[in-house]
């Protein structure tokens, strides 16, 4: 069976990590990620701290398993989400879209484990010397805010870089992802648009038939200006976005046109005006299944490349 140093490290069966995603890593999806052996994460996204309480919570009533929070950065309830975090004594925390530096100490005081998501060596060694538990390798292929390196260059890099354990992110949605990041030298693996795609994401059902339906070329990285690249299925809103960018519109004309516009794409099902984010591993992903069915053919399949080789 298929062991990594993140499954001791988590209390986890298999090194499968579910990315943190806004609106979407809810206590359905998270249960179901944790119960099937993988660590499921509550994603914070830009969410009110007791929507986020409530989560946590309700996650605990449907699974006895180790489960986490990812807190964005850049949220303005950033600061009161740590509070959320620190106070329900959640067993891991991911962060994304920023340095969680400042807020370690705590952390590991209330005995969290910390796995920040990055995009860079740099800050995959500043972090690692303020004491976190593990990274997490996050390629441009990657759904949502990205970096500039792909999963291939980086993941071998970032391995190189510290000694704490690497998950790698971005591209990878079977066996063969996962078989291909633990060959990089990664401990395990980060998913977020594969689990888009299951029974129990609460995502509306015409953006993942979008995801079902997309090819390898079928995303787009748009607002390089911003400094917040968006990686999302190309769709009105991106060809207007990448129009206005083309225009000189300014940083601040453009995150006002991009408000709002994850809970549109995803919850409300706007397939043309709102935010379908996903990574490009969309072309790969065929069909909605449970989650615990996602999880064991990975599983399979990844062991059975593994002994063939
Ligand atoms: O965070 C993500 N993916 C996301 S966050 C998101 S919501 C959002 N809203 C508005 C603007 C941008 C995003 C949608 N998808 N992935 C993890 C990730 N973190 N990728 C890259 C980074 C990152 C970037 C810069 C991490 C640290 C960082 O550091 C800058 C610094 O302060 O050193």
């Amino acid at each position: 069976m298929l062991k990594a140093a993140i499954c001791d490290l988590f209390g986890i069966e298999y090194p499968i990590v579910q990315g943190g995603m806004a609106y979407l890593g809810t206590a359905e999806l998270v249960s179901a990620v944790s119960s099937a052996g993988g660590l499921g994460i509550i994603g914070a996204g830009n969410s009110e701290p007791d929507w986020v309480r409530q989560q946590i919570r309700l996650t605990r009533q449907l699974t006895d398993k180790p489960f986490g929070v990812n807190i964005l950065l850049i949220s303005p309830f950033a600061e009161q989400v740590v509070d959320v975090v620190l106070e329900e004594k959640v067993a891991v925390v991911t962060t994304g879209a920023g340095n969680p530096g400042p807020y370690i100490p705590r952390f590991k005081q209330a005995g969290i484990k910390v796995m920040p998501v990055l995009a860079s060596v740099a800050l995959a060694k500043r972090l690692e010397r303020a004491g976190v538990d593990a990274v997490v390798a996050e390629g441009m292929e990657s759904g949502g805010h990205i970096g500039e390196v792909t999963t291939m260059a980086l993941v071998p890099q970032v391995v190189d870089s510290v000694q704490v354990p690497v998950v790698a992110a971005g591209g990878i949605g079977d066996g063969r992802g996962l078989v291909a990041a633990l060959a990089l030298g990664a401990q395990g693996i980060q998913m977020g648009t594969r689990f888009v795609c299951s029974e129990e994401c609460i995502a509306h059902p015409g953006y993942k038939q979008k995801i079902l339906q997309a090819h390898e070329r079928s995303t787009v990285a748009s607002g390089q200006t911003t400094g917040h690249p968006l990686r999302c299925l190309q769709n009105r809103l991106t060809r207007q976005f990448q129009e206005m960018e083309k225009a000189g519109a300014s940083k601040e004309e453009l995150e006002s046109f991009g408000m709002n516009r994850y809970y549109q794409g995803a919850i409300e099902g706007n397939l043309e005006d709102g935010s379908l984010i996903a990574g490009q591993v969309a072309g790969l992903i065929k069909e909605i299944k449970p989650v615990r069915v996602i999880i064991d053919e990975m599983m399979a399949e990844a062991e059975a490349i593994i002994a063939g080789l």
